[in-house]
């Protein structure tokens, strides 16, 4: 444990806490995944996250290798954001009504990702799906969807349908509470397989909307797409008549700039955003091609609303974000890369070292050690992976002061504020870890 005496202080606040937080939320947690479910021990309660550390409330601090799910690219409390938030709340937290900055933050979405020519800002991931479809399905008069399993686009009903993330992590097929009348029209496809998805076609000709994919997954642990699999899925996207959108909640200003689709070169219809735009602020958007976006209400007939969307302190922190990646993209991409190669290649090879089986997947700053042999490649060989083992190496690394994500169906991230010291501690963890 990286505590300013290096050893660690056993939960006693944080169970404390725990026990309060019971008392009030179902399982102690605003969000599934944060009860530590799946890897066992209790999960710490944050006190204050600084840079590439998270301090909880015993006196520890962690490397952090979740950064809140991806938003925190350069760090936690950077300076600039900081400062950002702080001077919007003075004009007021909250309008419901139009402001300059959310157009100061569109054009620099647009900027990196010029496939969205009109776009809408939400207030999470899951709204940014939940509304492209609904636009999709307007658009085109037609119902069905294809998503990929282990794929997770947020908590919308139609969308639970072999979800990664939480849902995975909790090892269910998808949600009570969801009527079969609402999944009916959701087909769940393996991903990396485009004869599937060519036959999803054949078999409901004229009937579906759109492929909606995470062009790199991250909710079943990173999985990178196959060479020709996302330009595939462009090609009969296009041929059927169907829309191609690309969720980049988490890809997006992560494996590069442009997100995904500037990395491999792709043109969705529609792209959804979340996280990293927001700087950490609850900020999710969803945009595309223009005569697409302008089906949407006050123009066209898809209703689509939100009180907070836009919301003055979430597009500040945004722009600030923003226009720090954009103005040094070369130098933050260029670290991002090295950093999170050296720690996921390093750790990789202390596994083999130590006679322990690890698959490391990466694209950029996201990546996941799979507890398997075999290259993972859809949900199913992720699936394969020894969650014991990842539970047993999640416990000890936690010990040893580094947080990564409690699931083997998470993606890890790196942020500009880790650097040669961060790795160095990351991997004398691992090597504690595998060696216990
Ligand atoms: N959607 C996040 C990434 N899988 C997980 C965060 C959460 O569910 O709380």
């Amino acid at each position: 444990m990286q505590s300013e005496t290096n050893q660690f202080k056993p939960f006693a606040e944080s169970l404390k806490l725990q026990r309060r937080a019971e008392e009030f939320f179902p399982g102690g947690v605003n969000s599934p995944v944060r009860g530590f479910r799946s890897v066992g021990g209790h999960p710490p309660f944050v006190e204050r996250a600084e840079g590439a550390y998270l301090f909880d409330v015993d006196g520890n601090r962690y490397v952090d290798l979740f950064g809140s799910w991806g938003p925190m690219i350069l760090g936690h409390a950077y300076a600039p954001v900081v400062m950002a938030i702080r001077k919007a709340a003075g004009f007021g937290t909250s309008f419901g009504a139009s402001h300059a900055l959310e157009a100061d933050l569109a054009e620099l979405v647009q900027r990196c990702f010029p496939s969205v020519q009109r776009m809408r800002f939400v207030s999470s991931g899951t709204e940014a799906c939940m509304s492209a479809i609904r636009l999709a399905r307007g658009f085109t008069g037609r119902n069905f969807v294809i998503k990929f399993e282990g794929c997770y686009h947020g908590h919308a009903d139609s969308l639970l349908v072999k979800a990664g993330s939480g849902v995975a992590t909790l090892g269910i097929p998808g949600s009570a509470g969801v009527p079969a009348e609402t999944v009916q029209h959701t087909l769940a496809l393996p991903y990396n397989d485009l004869a599937a998805v060519k036959a999803a076609f054949a078999a409901h000709p004229g009937q579906i909307a759109c492929i909606l994919v995470e062009p790199v997954v991250g909710n079943a642990g990173t999985i990178p797409p196959a060479p020709g699999y996302l330009a595939g899925l462009r090609r009969i996207a296009t041929e059927q008549g169907a829309l191609l959108i690309l969720d980049e909640v988490m890809t997006g200003f992560r494996v590069s700039l442009g997100g995904a689709q500037q990395l491999y070169g792709i043109t969705p219809d529609l792209t959804t955003l979340g996280k990293i735009i927001g700087g950490g602020l609850p900020v999710g958007a969803f945009g595309g091609r223009r005569e697409v976006m302008e089906q949407l209400a006050p123009l066209g007939p898809v209703y689509q609303a939100g009180t907070l969307s836009g919301n003055p302190l979430a597009m500040a922190a945004g722009i600030a974000t923003l226009t720090h990646l954009i103005a040094n993209e070369s130098e933050v991409y260029a670290k991002l890369e090295a950093t999170t190669r050296r720690i996921a290649e390093g750790v990789a090879q202390l596994a083999r070292e130590a006679g322990v089986a690890v698959t490391a997947n990466r694209v950029g700053a996201m990546f996941t050690w799979f507890f398997t042999g075999e290259p993972v490649t859809d949900y199913a060989s992720a699936a394969r992976s020894d969650s014991a083992a990842f539970a047993r190496f999640h416990g000890r690394m936690m010990q040893a002061g580094v947080w990564l994500p409690p699931s083997q169906f998470e993606a890890a991230f790196v942020s500009t504020a880790h650097g040669e010291a961060e790795v160095d501690l990351v991997l004398e963890a691992a090597r504690g870890a595998f060696a216990g």
